[in-house]
């Protein structure tokens, strides 16, 4: 008997994830409206286009993440990397995100960003440079890379964990992230994410 996934469960859907928070959760920095688009119309699209793209391929059935490491580098497979990739994206992004977060990170996680920068003002720093810094469209993120903290940026549906870095928190630079409620000021967006919004205790947790 057969053990593909695909033919177990020939109906196997990317489903897009709950929210974690209600739409208006966030609306001190990121506005209802951006949500319902952001999450509702983009993060829905990515989903719903990945399920068109895999019926009768190779991907029918297979994680998010597989999807992801098997389609990396191979032209003939970007749309289906980049929804998938983008699925996975935004589904970290919405848990990197909480209502009322912010603040200083716990406090086993600042001795970790002691570490690694030198100070929490110097990581939040380099984390707001790398996202202001992306050209066009892409990520900001907080990584493990080895057993040492870092921040990267990735392009467009980019993820970090294809060059090896453990994924803690991202912040989307997509226009559509931010456009609606701050226009052209990316920066403006990214400072308030980091001081109200940034989830440091799911940092903490996917250290692990
Ligand atoms: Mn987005």
């Amino acid at each position: 008997m057969s053990t593909n996934r695909s033919e177990v469960y020939p109906d196997a859907r990317h489903v897009l994830p709950a929210l974690p928070y209600d739409r208006g959760a966030l609306q001190s920095v990121i506005s209802g409206k951006t949500v319902d688009l952001h999450y509702g119309k983009h993060h829905r699209g990515y989903v719903d286009k990945l399920n068109q793209l895999v019926i009768g391929t190779e991907y029918s059935g297979e994680s998010l993440e597989r999807i992801v490491t098997l389609t990396a580098g191979r032209p003939q497979s970007v749309e289906i990397y980049s929804c998938a990739a983008q699925a996975w994206n935004h589904a970290f992004y919405w848990k990197s995100l909480r209502p009322n977060g912010g603040g200083l990170p716990p406090f086993e996680l600042r001795q970790r960003i002691d570490a690694a920068f030198g100070s929490f003002d110097a990581c939040k720093r380099a984390f707001t440079a790398a996202a202001v810094s992306q050209f066009g469209s892409g990520w900001a993120w907080l990584v493990l890379d080895g057993d040492r903290l870092a921040v990267t940026k990735t392009s467009n549906a980019d993820v970090p964990w294809t060059a090896g870095m453990k994924p803690l928190l991202t912040i989307d630079v997509w226009e559509h992230a931010y456009y609606v409620d701050y226009e052209n000021r990316r920066s403006e967006y990214v400072d308030a994410v980091l001081d109200k919004l940034i989830n440091w205790e799911f940092a903490l947790q996917n250290i692990g």
